[in-house]
């Protein structure tokens, strides 16, 4: 096999960049940030991740190389960003279509460009082909286009890597085949062809069905809390009926995914995703409550100083690093717009400051406030439970066994 440039060295990149390499093929990773690429070269991993490090050091006895140039070759896998257009819904292809024109720069005839960034439905057919074939170029010749869509979970994505099934998307089965054979040397799991637009959609529905359901249990969060039922109580009950599997209620929706996949749907049928919409917004109104349920505690306690209130996660989930939408960053731009400053915040995956009154150190932070609303179920606030013991604990992840806390 010819090496394999992979493009961009992101959260999807650099993982499948490194397993391909563990797994005895060439690759370079390419990515426009040379601080990362200088990082990468230097042996340090820009993010950390369960097994990652592990990984890396196995990619680097296979001579993984980085880089900020695209390579010469005729294997180029894309995980570049695909934001969203705020107004519109609809997703931005601009970092797609600027990857796909540096390859076309550069690479080999007979080239296979493989896409694992999510996409929209449609994507492919409504940008990528036309900038390969205003170069004069034939798609399935010249070029051939191919959709992986990623699967992998933050929190356990070395792992995933190998074990979730794929799918690979393309116009023909033969080359299909051919890049099905490169992902079998790393997944030991069923890899499904089949066409590129039945590809982007799966990949997107996945996510959104997810959105839908976890939406359900957040709606089911606020009905129990105005009859003062114990919500995870019902959903424990009836999760034990074999055709009921109802998700956890939380602070939100965050992370790269899952709170944005669901709009590429609503961006391009506007007036077919009434379920999906209101799922969204169920699941963006949560910091929203969890505000509500905070000036509860306060008003209950008579604590009028929103500065004796500690936000304990910004990352938007349980051990990992990743802040991306998070609803602990979504919760503050609520308070910003109140124009109510002061709430304290920390997270031991977050050694970086982003935001004001950030602490650095758990006690400092626990001895500052009176209050602890734990939005990321991190294993370090399970460890040290006992440490909120003379404080009010307002438990968005239902993970604290201390008595009289207060929940969703
Ligand atoms: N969450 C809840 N309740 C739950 C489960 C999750 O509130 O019961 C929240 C989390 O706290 C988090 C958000 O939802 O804020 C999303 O977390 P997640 O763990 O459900 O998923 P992601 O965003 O980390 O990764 C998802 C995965 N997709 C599915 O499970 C369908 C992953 O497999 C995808 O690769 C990833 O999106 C992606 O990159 O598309």
């Amino acid at each position: 096999m010819s090496l394999i440039n992979v493009i961009g060295l992101g959260y999807i990149g650099l993982p499948t960049a490194l397993i391909l390499a563990k797994n005895g093929n060439k690759v370079v990773g390419t990515d426009s940030n040379s601080s990362i690429v200088n990082s990468l070269t230097q042996g340090n991993l820009s993010f950390e991740e369960k097994g990652l490090q592990k990984l890396f050091e196995e990619a680097i006895e296979n001579e993984v190389e980085f880089s900020t140039k695209y390579k010469t070759t005729d294997t180029y896998i894309l995980a570049v960003p695909t934001p969203y257009i705020e107004e519109s819904k609809k997703l931005d292809p601009v970092y797609v279509i600027s990857a796909v024109n540096s390859v076309l720069d550069v690479c080999l005839k007979g080239t296979a460009i493989i896409i694992e960034s999510t996409i929209s439905p449609g994507t492919i057919d409504k940008f990528v082909r036309p900038v390969i074939e205003e170069r004069g170029l034939k798609i399935g010749e010249d070029i051939h286009l191919l959709h992986a869509p990623e699967r992998i979970i933050p929190g356990n994505m070395v792992y995933e890597l190998e074990y979730n099934s794929r799918t690979i998307g393309a116009d023909n089965l033969e080359i299909a085949a051919k890049i099905k054979s490169l992902y079998a040397t790393f997944c030991k799991s069923e890899i499904v062809l089949t066409d590129i637009r039945s590809a982007e959609m799966s990949k997107v529905i996945e996510n959104t069905y997810r959105d839908v359901n976890i939406a359900f249990a957040n709606e089911l969060a606020k009905i129990c809390r105005t009859d003062n039922i114990d919500v995870y109580e019902i959903i424990r009950i009836a999760n034990k009926h074999p055709r009921v599997n109802i998700l956890q209620p939380g602070p939100g929706v965050g992370g790269h995914c899952i709170s944005v996949d669901p709009w590429f749907l609503v961006g391009d049928y506007p007036d077919l995703t009434n379920l999906i919409l209101a799922a969204r917004k169920i699941n963006d109104s949560m910091p929203r409550h969890v505000l509500g349920r905070i000036r509860d505690i306060m008003r209950e306690h008579n604590i009028k100083d929103i500065s004796k209130v500690g936000l304990y996660g910004l990352a938007y989930k349980e051990n990992v690093d990743d802040t991306r939408e998070s609803p602990t960053l979504q919760l503050l731009e609520r308070l910003d717009e109140h124009l109510a400053f002061g709430v304290k915040v920390f997270d031991p995956f977050v050694k970086n400051r982003m935001v004001d009154h950030q602490f650095m150190n758990f006690e400092d932070f626990v001895n500052e406030v009176e209050i602890v609303v734990v939005m990321v179920g991190h294993d370090h606030i399970k460890e040290n439970i006992e440490m909120l013991k003379d404080k009010l604990v307002l438990d968005t992840k239902n993970i604290c066994l201390l008595e009289d806390i207060y929940k969703l």
